[in-house]
């Protein structure tokens, strides 16, 4: 019996799981979100988002390619440049990456809200203070006292002084019509999403194409890098990523390995 026949089927805590078992990232998503349906902060759906992500990060090679790190450091200096930046978070974001998200709101000077597809105000609470639990001294997205026009869904439910007032929104994993109505508004969207067919990282000014774990905890990096940087610098990283050129690169990845 090899090593790796003793992770147990029924992870309780993470710990369990050997961080050079071959799946380890696969397991460990797919613990974060079980973990996070059994607290109420995932919705069961967002069991279906993780499986459909962990198939074509399985064909991107579980590692972040040249494009997404470059759609990361775009991504860092868009919103070291913003005035009102905000990161959306939903019930998977919450479960995946809590820590990391509040770090990378620490680094860019953001603001986190949270915005759900499946609401209910239990897991709207629940989500905050497991926010507040990982760090976050403020959350956004309990008042909801704006909308976001031409959406006529939960999504639409929005803070006024949040993400209604934002210049720059980061949208993790959602597929969906609140990336295009985002747009409308005039907003700069930075995107994380695997697929990069998906509506959502199509209509991005930055796309990202590439897993949350890895995605977030880099453009920290990143934005930590770049905190001296002066406006100039940060401009000329904008302007020079090419979102066309990331999407083409991350399918070619997935489709023939290139
Ligand atoms: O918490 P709620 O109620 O707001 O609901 C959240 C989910 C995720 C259930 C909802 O937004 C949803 O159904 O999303 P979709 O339409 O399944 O889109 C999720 C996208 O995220 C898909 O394109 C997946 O490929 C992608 N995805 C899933 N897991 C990851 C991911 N992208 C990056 N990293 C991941 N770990």
């Amino acid at each position: 019996m090899s090593d790796y026949d003793t992770v147990s089927a029924d992870v309780e805590h993470e710990e369990e799981i050997p961080a050079d078992h071959p799946r380890y990232q696969d397991l460990l998503t797919r613990h974060r979100i079980e973990t996070g349906i059994e607290k109420g902060i995932t919705h069961l759906q967002g069991m279906h988002a993780e499986g459909r992500g962990s198939a074509f990060d399985y064909l991107l090679g579980e590692e972040t390619i040249p494009s997404a790190d470059a759609a990361e450091r775009a991504a860092a200096a868009h919103l070291l440049l913003a005035d009102q930046p905000v990161l959306s978070i939903n019930g998977n974001v919450a479960a995946l990456v809590p820590g990391e998200m509040v770090d990378l709101a620490s680094a860019v000077d953001a603001d986190l809200e949270v915005n759900l597809f499946n609401r209910t105000a239990d897991r709207v609470e629940a989500i905050a203070e497991h926010l507040r639990e990982h760090g976050a001294d403020e959350v956004k997205g309990l008042t909801a006292d704006a909308r976001i026009p031409k959406l006529d869904h939960q999504r639409a439910k929005v803070d006024a002084d949040g993400i209604y007032a934002a210049d720059v929104v980061l949208v993790p994993l959602e597929d969906g019509d609140r990336a295009e109505a985002l747009q409308e508004m005039d907003k700069t969207e930075i995107v994380i999403d695997l697929n990069p067919l998906s509506r959502s990282p199509q209509v991005a000014a930055v796309p990202i194409v590439d897993n949350i774990i890895r995605a977030v905890p880099n453009m920290t990096e990143h934005a930590r890098d770049l905190a001296d940087a002066d406006e100039a610098e940060l401009r000329s990283i904008v302007d020079e990523f090419d979102r066309e050129q990331a999407l083409e690169e991350a399918e070619a990845r997935i489709r023939n390995g290139l």
